[in-house]
């Protein structure tokens, strides 16, 4: 099969979904072209004989024009690859742009069948926009094959657009190779005492990530056990997050390590994940961490609870709970053979509900029935 991927190249979920399904797709003898705008931060020069490639969106800045109008860019090149390398399936990767540009390039090219795969804010931030409200109701509506990343998403969507068509639920997937524990104490030494507990968050560091929160938990976890945070990732809330560390008192304790590449082995040091969000459609880091025998606290939120088994892999409490959320981490640090049980059962998650083994041959599959029209 030949697949075209459109997706956000930025640090996100969608991104990272989206690179590491279109390395599994070329390995299994696919070929895979991904279009955009720049290359997804995840792909980083891996690949082979079938890719992936790249083929980078043309931008055309124009006096007249007042943006550069990136939907039809990425409508123009998706159309140039499909026609050049007679591509079967587009598949799009959040809404908006990316599943109306594929509509696009569809019609002009008289080729080509469109999947669609939701994420998360591309229907419950975006998509509600009354500024894109229309064009996201008809980009899903118009998609050949919509996938949705977990229950509540696919649930959410039907019933926020009132659509009846069918959305096929592919849980994400999670690497389990690269996402290990790490053992070497040499590593952990680097961020934290050997008698400190290490939390970790990692976002975009937007408001419905609630990093605040993360924060909040930190300090009450901190004034009862030596404990140290590590802050992943960039956004537009980092400077009141790191604000309000420092009105806690935790600043010294607390590391902005920004938009750090080698998130695996960081997660694979620490001792617990805190994912407190408002919005949450699945949760990727909160995997990742799994994977590295990590439990995670949550939030309650969206489809955060079909990735974390309350009790078994983590906590979940009510979005803004932070008493309770504090109260679930000092109970899993405190006592180690919950800490073990804990990481353990998130490992054997990792590995058997969300390895890429199951979930890459779901979507191949879906690409199938697409392209042949089923
Ligand atoms: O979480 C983010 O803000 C990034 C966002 C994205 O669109 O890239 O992530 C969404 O997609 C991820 C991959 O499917 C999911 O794991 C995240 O839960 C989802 N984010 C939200 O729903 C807020």
């Amino acid at each position: 099969m030949k697949v075209a991927v459109l997706c956000h190249a930025s640090a996100g979920g969608s991104g990272v979904v989206a690179a590491e399904l279109g390395l599994q797709v070329a390995r299994a003898g696919h070929e895979v072209h991904f279009v955009g705008s720049a290359q997804p931060f995840r792909l980083g020069g891996q690949g082979g004989m079938h890719g992936p490639y790249f083929h980078q969106v043309s931008a055309y800045a124009y006096a007249l024009f007042d943006q550069p109008y990136p939907e039809l860019a990425a409508a123009n090149t998706l159309t140039e690859v499909i026609l050049e390398h007679g591509v079967e399936l587009s598949h799009a990767h959040y809404a908006i742009p990316h599943a109306t540009a594929a509509i696009h390039a569809r019609a002009i090219s008289g080729r080509t069948r469109v999947m669609t795969t939701l994420h998360g804010t591309d229907v419950t931030l975006v998509g509600l926009e009354p500024a894109f409200r229309h064009t996201t109701r008809h980009a899903i509506q118009k998609s050949d094959h919509v996938t949705a990343v977990s229950r509540y998403l696919a649930q959410h969507t039907q019933e926020v657009f009132g659509l009846d068509r069918e959305i096929e639920v592919i849980h994400n997937f999670v690497d389990s190779d690269r996402f290990v524990r790490v053992t070497d104490p040499a590593v952990r030494a680097r961020f934290a005492h050997p008698d400190e507990a290490l939390l970790v968050h990692v976002s975009n560091f937007r408001p419905i990530k609630r990093a605040e929160d993360v924060v909040q938990v930190f300090a009450r976890v901190a004034s009862e056990i030596p404990a140290r945070l590590l802050m992943i990732g960039d956004g537009p809330e980092r400077p009141r997050v790191f604000e309000l560390a420092q009105q806690l008192g935790v600043i010294g304790r607390t590391h902005f390590l920004g938009s750090f590449p080698d998130v695996e082995t960081v997660l694979g040091i620490s001792d617990l994940f805190v994912l407190p969000s408002s919005q949450e459609s699945f949760g990727l880091a909160a995997l990742e961490a799994m994977s590295c025998e990590v439990p995670v606290v949550a939030s309650n939120a969206g489809g955060i609870p079909e990735v974390v088994e309350q009790g078994v892999t983590g906590f979940m409490a009510d979005v803004g709970d932070v008493d309770s959320m504090a109260d679930a981490a000092l109970k899993i640090l405190r006592n180690r053979d919950l800490y073990l049980q804990m990481g353990a059962a998130g490992r054997q998650a990792a590995l058997t509900k969300f390895h890429q083994s199951q979930i890459v041959p779901q979507y191949i599959r879906a690409y199938e029935r697409t392209v042949m029209g089923a």
